[in-house]
């Protein structure tokens, strides 16, 4: 039996919301509410696994999830249809991510990039977390047994990771699993990334080779979700870029990463193709260009940090909306722990 279609996804509340999550993942959000059921989450276990100077401490943390919460509801997602929710109310987050450390292998985690980016020179100073963060992702997304993950492209091996895991547990669990009765031996899904649309990658406004990324130490380098008109106009005009004219078709922005990244913005934010774009701007100086995805920038962005800063002005009210889609992802949750424990062979109170 196949399985039944469900998405699920989510950000880090580390701060900074970019254009960057907002196109590669927080858009594709929006567009999957019309086809299927889906589960959004604010993954705030994620957040605190680099050092407590990176993620800002517990104010700070508090104050993101709200914020990312208010995002999402900003950007277009209901939280009455769909389930919005913060990580940590859900305790199956934790409890299944044990069960994948017993399944994952040393060897698999240890080619993960994010992991070696982001710990950098000094991994004996990483936290255990930071190494294990793709065997949470793999429960985050299997917990709700989810078929599809709209992510960003540099979410892609993480998801190779999740697909991995749900294997080799279906794998080394099959005949526990038949016995169950369960799908044909088949417990969990082999989740699908959905990487869609013309900015999966945006990369920084300064280095056309790097991710846009919250981390980044410079503020000019992204477009704060939160930023307002000026600063987005400012920060376009600053944007890095080479002195040739933009080229009239695709083909000509190979090896020119700066003004690929700032097509592939207008692109993405018009709802046009690249080729498109370059049709009514090729030829054209950047000036004239950087001015018209400023101001598409402005209308795109504006009414969300709007009504951002309006949500965030009432955490009593986004906190009834976490509690409720956790009451919501719980339900859904407790039935898979109570499967995959059964199915493990843990003894559980009838
Ligand atoms: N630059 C990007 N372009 C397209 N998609 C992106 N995403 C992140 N950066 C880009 C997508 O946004 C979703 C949420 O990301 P996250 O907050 O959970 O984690 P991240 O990928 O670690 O985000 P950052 O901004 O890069 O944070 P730091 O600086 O801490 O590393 C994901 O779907 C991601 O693909």
């Amino acid at each position: 039996m196949p399985f039944v279609e469900r998405v699920f996804s989510g950000v880090q509340p580390t701060g900074n919301l970019h254009l960057g999550n907002y196109l590669g993942a927080i858009v594709n959000f929006v567009k999957m509410q019309e086809t299927h059921n889906c589960i959004y989450c604010v993954v705030d276990m994620h957040a605190i696994t680099q050092g407590v100077d990176v993620w800002g401490g517990p104010v700070e943390l508090a104050r993101n999830t709200r914020e990312v919460t208010a995002a999402f509801i900003a950007a277009g997602i209901d939280p009455k249809k769909h389930i919005v929710f913060n990580q940590s109310q859900v305790s199956g987050h934790a409890e299944l991510a044990w069960i994948f450390n017993c399944v994952a292998r040393m060897g698999w985690l240890g080619r993960m990039t994010q992991f070696k980016e982001k710990a950098g020179k000094d991994r004996e100073n990483a936290s255990v977390g930071l190494f294990d963060y793709p065997v949470l992702m793999a429960a985050d997304i299997l917990l709700y047994r989810a078929t599809h993950v709209p992510v960003g492209e540099d979410q892609k091996q993480h998801l190779e990771l999740s697909r991995d895991i749900a294997q080799k547990f279906n794998n080394d669990f099959g005949d526990s699993i038949r016995a169950q009765g369960t799908n044909d031996g088949l417990f969990f899904p082999l989740p699908e990334p959905l990487i869609t649309g013309p900015a999966t990658r945006v990369m920084s406004l300064r280095d056309g080779t790097k991710k846009m990324s919250k981390s980044d130490a410079s503020d000019n380098s992204r477009i704060n979700l939160t930023d307002d008109a000026d600063t987005i106009a400012q920060k376009i005009r600053k944007a890095k870029t080479d002195p040739e004219p933009l080229p009239t078709e695709e083909k000509g922005l190979e090896a020119r990463p700066e003004a690929d990244n700032l097509v592939g913005i207008f692109a993405a934010l018009s709802g046009r193709s690249k080729a498109d774009v370059l049709r009514e701007f090729g030829n054209g100086q950047f000036s004239s260009f950087k001015n018209a995805l400023a101001e598409l920038c402005v209308t795109k962005l504006a009414p969300i940090a709007g009504e951002m800063k309006r949500l965030v002005a009432d955490p009593g009210h986004i906190d009834a909306i976490l509690n409720e889609g956790s009451d919501r992802a719980r339900a859904i949750a407790d039935e898979t722990m109570k499967l995959s424990k059964d199915i493990v062979g843990f003894i559980r109170r009838r």
